[in-house]
Parts: structure tokens; sequence; C-alpha cells
């Protein structure tokens, strides 16, 4: 299979979204539609650490030199994969928790938030991609005054649209669901 499913940038590579299979695909685009509508380049790569461990250390060794400056790991099950590539890198790693069949999730987030001291992994509630394309953003914003004037509209925007929910509610009327945190909200 080519693991690299998504690098349609323009630009210099920002963020790198690693996923452990395809099946992981429907949770992580939330984070890539995140980083697309905040204009951040970045790539969308399958590498798993338990099927193709050479290739994730590649991967991972190679990533700083690409400049990716975060990563974004999804993985379900055993969910080994964010915490490998923490230990590869010395960019931050934000761990992706994905539900699967069974156990609901609780696998993979025990399994990407539990790390040993020494080697930390950001790691975002089950299924929550969109956040992690919002911690990433955020990250860079650090340096990016840009990137955090939109993350400040952002937020205004949510806030906005909290508001609006309540007083829909008040008069009865539908709420309006045009912006992203209401887009994505069911969805996790
Ligand atoms: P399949 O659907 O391909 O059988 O994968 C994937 O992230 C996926 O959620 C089932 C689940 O296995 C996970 N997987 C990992 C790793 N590689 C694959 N947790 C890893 O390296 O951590």
């Amino acid at each position: 299979m080519n693991d690299n499913v998504a690098s349609d940038r323009l630009e210099p590579l920002r963020v790198s979204i690693a996923m452990g299979s395809a099946s992981d695909l429907p949770v992580m685009e939330l984070a890539s539609e995140v980083l697309a509508e905040f204009g951040v380049p970045h790539e969308v790569r399958i590498v798993s650490a338990h099927r193709a461990p050479h290739d994730m250390v590649v991967f991972g060794d190679e990533a700083e030199g690409r400049g990716v400056d975060v990563i974004i790991a999804g993985a379900g099950g055993a969910a080994h994969l964010p915490g490998m590539l923490a230990s590869l890198v010395s960019i931050p790693v934000i761990g992706v928790p994905i539900p699967l069949r069974h156990l609901d999730g609780m696998d993979s987030l025990l399994s990407i938030v539990q790390m040993p001291r020494g080697v930390p992994v950001a790691t975002v509630a089950i299924g929550n991609a969109t956040n992690a394309g919002l911690l990433a953003v955020r990250m860079l914003a650090i340096s990016d005054p840009a990137l955090r004037q939109r993350m400040t509209e952002y937020r205004h925007s949510i806030a906005q649209a909290s508001r609006d929910s309540g007083r829909d509610r008040a008069s009865g009327q539908p709420s309006t669901d045009n912006d992203l945190s209401n887009q994505k909200q069911d969805r996790k």
C-alpha cells in the first residue's frame, strides 16, 4: 500500500498526520480539515509501528528534516504509534485514540496517554481529531502571529456560536450551523 495518502501542500510542510491504518481515516481526516481551514500545510500518512516498524522508524527519523514541526498520530487498539513516534523525535506529538468496535477506544486512550516519564504525548479525547488539529495550530501559533490571530478569531466564533445556540433555544428558532465548531461538535 502507498503510505502517502495525501500530500497536497504548496508551501513548506508544517504538520504530519500519521495513523496506524487507512481504517483510521474517517476520524483522522477531521484533523486535516481543521489544518486546511487554518491554512496549515500538512500531509496524511499511513505508518504502523506494529505492521511496518522499520518504515515507522524511518518516518520518525526523517520527520524533522522534512520540516515537520508537529506530528498528529492516531491509532486504535494497542495504540503504540504515537508513543513510538514521540520516542524518535524532539517535536510535539499529539495522540488521537481511535475508537474500535471492541472496548470503545478506552484501550487506545490508555495506550496513548499512559506514557512513561520522559516521552510525552499530548493526548486528546477518544476520536477527537478536531481538537488534535486545533492543538497543533495553537502550537504553531506560538511563533506565528497571523496564525495566532486566526485562532483568536476562531475562539470568538465558537463563543458567539455558543451564545447564539442559547438564544435560539430561548426563542424557539433553529440554531445556525455554519461554522467549524458547530459542524464538528457532533462528529468530535
Ligand atoms: P485495521 O483496520 O487495518 O485492521 O487496523 C490502527 O490504528 C487501527 O485502528 C485496526 C487498528 O489497528 C491500529 N494499529 C495500531 C498500530 N498500527 C495499526 N494501533 C500501531 O502501530 O500502533
